[in-house]
């Protein structure tokens, strides 16, 4: 069996991993608070492609993080823009004016940015929940989509990883990228499987020894066993995953309350939401702070350098493809 180890270029054959310029096929999510310059620079250095999380941030903020990455190296990064951001013409001003070569993003449509993202050549890969938006990103000129299934932490929409991948690389002919319960080579191969080109991973980067998520959110995602996240919010506000604690028991309480009501004050579920995921990312207050983390943290059992990540991820799915290519090919 041929073990792939370039040293130069990329390691697995693929036009989007070409295009982007990229080592690994590995993308790291933009995580809102997680991903930061420091994380998203370690991750593009050791060549993978480092996003760093737009979230609600301000322009400052996020201009901040990318100033840090420009100083760590000079490979590709992108910049997640969650689009329900208040701060969103700004972080799209922002992304232009910085040359920054790939944008991904999250919570809606980018359909409104799109001349101005292609005007400047930028990669435009949005996350979608479904085959019908998957379908409408192509239309407009998307570069590549990111199907993220509901395994993954943080805001998500109704679907499985393994039927949606499969169903949005059957509907559109660009380069699909698979996110949602993947935190090995194994979760690696099975995606490359059902047609995926690249991946995302999540929680296992929050993990990671640059990360600067504080020791006891890394601690709650290294300690969760495979049933211990929730989806809060799903049937009142935006649908969350996140890992059970106080904060998740309360959003329970106020979705049972407002089912027994007509007419349910839906601000308390914003209200109950605002300033909970820094209170828990960078002041370590797991119990009331949002502790979002995908499906795949009981996998999750080490901090480890981003390096070490990447490598695992890649030779992994080399180890899984080969394994299984005997038991085929023989
Ligand atoms: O965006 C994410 N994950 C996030 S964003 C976030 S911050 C936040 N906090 C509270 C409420 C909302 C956001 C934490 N985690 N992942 C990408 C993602 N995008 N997941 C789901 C979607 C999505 C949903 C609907 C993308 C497009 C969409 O389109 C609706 C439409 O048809 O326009």
């Amino acid at each position: 069996m041929k073990n792939y180890k370039a040293e130069e270029g990329n390691l697995v054959k693929s036009e989007l991993i070409d295009l982007l310029g990229i080592k690994y096929p590995i993308f790291q999510g933009g995580m809102a608070w997680v991903a930061d310059g420091d994380l998203a620079g370690a991750v593009s250095k050791a060549g993978g492609l480092g996003i760093i999380g737009g979230g609600n941030a301000p322009k400052e903020v996020v201009q901040k993080n990318i100033h840090r990455i420009k100083e760590m190296t000079n490979k590709p990064f992108g910049v997640n823009i969650m689009l329900l951001s208040p701060f969103v013409e700004d972080i799209v001003d922002l992304v232009i004016e910085e040359g920054v070569k790939v944008v991904t993003t999250g919570a809606g449509s980018p359909a409104k940015y799109m001349e101005r993202f292609k005007e400047v050549g930028m990669f435009v890969i949005p996350v979608v929940p479904s085959v019908a938006l998957a379908r409408r990103m192509e239309k407009i000129g998307v570069d590549a989509v990111i199907a993220e299934g509901m395994e993954a932490g943080g805001h998500i929409g109704k679907l499985t990883t393994m039927t949606l991948v499969r169903q949005v690389v059957e509907a559109v002919s660009i380069p699909v990228v698979a996110a949602g319960g993947i935190a090995d080579g194994a979760g690696v191969a099975a995606v490359f499987c059902l047609g995926a080109e690249a991946v995302q991973v999540g929680t296992r980067f929050v993990v990671a020894r640059e990360s600067n998520a504080h020791a006891n959110y890394k601690q709650k995602i290294l300690k969760a066993k495979d049933i211990d996240t929730v989806i809060s919010g799903q049937h009142f506000s935006h649908a969350v995953r996140s890992l059970k604690n106080k904060l998740t028991r309360a959003f329970d309480e106020a979705e049972k309350a407002a089912f027994r009501q007509d007419n349910p004050d839906l601000t308390v579920f914003e209200e109950m939401g605002a300033g909970k995921l820094p209170a828990s990312v960078i002041y370590g207050d797991v119990d009331n702070g949002s502790v979002m983390a995908g499906q795949i943290a009981g996998l999750i059992s080490k901090e480890e350098s981003v390096e070490e990540i990447l490598v695992d991820l890649y030779e992994g799915a080399q180890k899984v493809i080969a394994k299984e290519s005997q038991r085929w090919f023989g």
